[in-house]
């Protein structure tokens, strides 16, 4: 038997099998999934994943936003525990891998620990945040950032969703409301392993993302109000077009962004008109613009452009604009140490690697403002995700799990 920690590998097998369990959960309707945030299909998956957490022999707290944590033991009950996770929603037309990836691949993590008994000084706590994605209810990323104390708990149980259902009553609904204070819980590390949702490693060609960074973002929501009339009879120069405002606004931020070329993004994914009628110009548009970049000097002034911007599109077509940043985190910066970490082992198991930002927004970002953390990403195909064709390889799964348990296993701390 190699002595603990020499042949350090998952089972890649294990992990890929529970991934295809998870997916059923919350299926899609082309081969993703739809497991949104606080829906029965949440609760099931989250049922799943306490099962397989005891059935590892961990134990599952639950703070009162909904986060789960699983603990294994470590041998010194007063290290604070290394956490490992990330989260079980998915958007509505998500992939299967998105946060799925990062919590079973932590859960794959301790049964490889146990598989090849394994003791830490520091315990391990196997992390999954409610509401990462903010698709049904906004901000992303909702309960780590409560956490991580840049949001109050009640202002999070607000948070209404398109239907108008909130947060809490939701959260009590399908069962998951915990006993433990939200952010009382002190993290000597915290570790998360997700698919890149972009490009880079599959064209690059390599195993593993080094995650250095997260590029920073600003959620605008607009409120356009304008005037309902009829589609037909109201003449052109009679209309308060809320829609063409939208439109314009819409051009204005891509210009933005192209502006802002390299490092910048932007763009719009939701939208409602009311009343959403095909013959009646609407008399209220709402919806979000999504602006991200890593320099922080560059993303505050695509939203000062843009703020600058919309208000003269909307004066020149006599509707009303309002704006609610209602999304933001700054640029990150993971922590040096653990990044060395994460690079150390996928060199030590021979991986390719490259350092990487992360283009998408993930509950390390907020974790990372309440304890040294860092990210390990693996590669998807095509770059492509939130959308059901998502995939990645078993292989990828693999490589990266890998390298999550030997940073992991190093920052707790192996005990002979
Ligand atoms: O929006 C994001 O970057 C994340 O997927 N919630
Ligand atoms: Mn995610
Ligand atoms: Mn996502």
């Amino acid at each position: 038997m190699a002595a603990p920690g020499e042949n350090m590998r998952i089972n890649g097998d294990r992990l890929w099998d529970s991934l295809m369990e998870m997916a059923k959960i919350g299926p899609g309707i082309a081969g993703g999934n739809n497991r949104q945030t606080l829906t029965d299909a949440d609760a099931e998956g989250r049922a799943l994943f306490q099962k397989w957490c005891e059935a590892a022999g961990m134990t599952m707290g639950v703070d009162k936003i909904g986060n789960m944590f699983a603990t294994r033991p470590g041998e010194d009950p007063d290290a604070l525990p290394v956490y490992v996770g990330s989260h079980l929603d998915t958007q509505p037309t998500g992939g299967k891998y998105d946060g799925v990836l990062g919590v079973l691949g932590a859960l794959e993590v301790v049964r490889s620990m146990n598989d090849l008994n394994i003791k830490t000084k520091h315990p391990i706590v196997v992390t999954n945040w409610t509401n990462e994605e903010g698709a049904r209810f906004a901000p992303a990323m909702l309960a780590s950032g409560v956490f991580a104390g840049m949001h109050e708990l009640d202002w999070a149980y607000e948070r209404t969703d398109p239907e108008g259902k909130k947060f809490g009553d939701e959260l009590k609904r399908i069962g998951w409301v915990g006993d433990e204070e939200v952010g009382a819980r002190k993290m000597h590390a915290y570790f998360e392993y997700h698919i890149e949702q972009g490009p880079i490693l599959e064209a690059e060609e390599k195993s593993i993302g080094v995650v250095t960074h997260c590029q920073g973002l600003w959620w605008l929501e607009f409120t356009l109000t304008g005037k309902e009339a009829h589609t037909g009879s109201t003449p052109m120069n009679m209309r308060v077009n809320a829609g063409l405002a939208m439109a314009r606004i819409l051009e204005m931020v891509q210009g933005v962004a192209m502006d802002a070329q390299p490092g910048a993004v932007g763009g719009v994914g939701q939208m409602f008109f009311t009343p959403n009628s095909r013959n009646v110009l609407p008399g209220k548009v709402v919806f979000t613009v999504d602006i991200r970049s890593p320099d922080e000097k560059k993303l505050n002034g695509m939203r000062a452009a843009i703020e600058a911007a919309a208000p003269k599109i909307c004066d020149e077509l006599g509707v009303k604009c309002s704006i609610e940043a209602i999304g933001h985190f700054d640029p990150v910066t993971f922590d040096p140490t653990l990044v060395a970490s994460v690079r150390k082992a996928a060199e030590d198991l021979g991986y390719s690697h490259m350092d990487l930002i992360s283009g998408a927004g993930h509950d390390a970002c907020w974790a990372a403002k309440v304890a040294p953390a860092t990210m390990v990403m693996c590669p998807c195909v095509g770059g492509l995700s939130h959308n059901e064709a998502e995939e990645i390889s078993k292989e990828w799964a693999a490589a990266g799990a890998d390298v999550l348990m030997r940073a992991v296993v190093e920052t707790a701390g192996i005990v002979e």
